[in-house]
């Protein structure tokens, strides 16, 4: 099993997603093992999003990631990491397909609604910026025999 990291960006919080984020992954049978809202800071913003620093979106990105609370989360499932990148879609909203969350809810590039860890690398490097050891949940969904062989 692996376990990615998902956010619901400020927008995907003031436009009400949470709600619609967590569902869908409840419902393709993946487990939420740790959940916190908190609003991030300038600092642990570019620590998140370290990779583009210099790019001509960094600072509208910093500006946008820290406008309001989101709320991250540790998501495990057998392949969770490309499953959950595919149910979020492609980066920018106009390209993503209908059925995945930027393609059924948005629109623009820079107010995209999720971010999910793009391999397990990221997966790895991101939770540890967000969750302590303490912060997960070891347990497993009873229906867990009816979603895998
Ligand atoms: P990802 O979120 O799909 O992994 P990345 O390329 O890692 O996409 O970009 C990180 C975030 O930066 C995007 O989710 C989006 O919020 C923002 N971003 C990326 N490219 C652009 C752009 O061209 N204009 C504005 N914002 C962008
Ligand atoms: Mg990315």
């Amino acid at each position: 099993m692996e376990t990615t990291f998902l956010m619901v960006k400020p927008d995907g919080v003031q436009r009400g997603f949470i709600g619609e984020v967590v569902s869908r992954l409840e419902e393709r049978g993946l487990r939420m093992t740790a959940m916190k809202m908190m609003q991030l800071d300038r600092e642990a913003a570019k620590e998140h999003y370290a990779e583009h620093e210099g790019k001509d979106f960094y600072e509208p990105l910093l500006k946008y990631i820290t406008s309001g609370p989101v709320v991250a989360m540790a998501v495990k499932g057998n392949s969770a990491i490309s499953l959950v990148r595919d149910m979020v879609g492609e980066t920018d909203p106009k390209d993503a397909k209908p059925g995945t969350i930027r393609g059924d809810f948005g629109i623009d590039v820079g107010r995209n609604i999720v971010h999910a860890a793009d391999s397990s690398e990221s997966a790895e490097r991101e939770l540890d910026i967000f969750f302590n050891g303490s912060d997960y949940q070891e347990y497993k969904r009873v229906e867990e025999s009816w979603v895998y062989e």
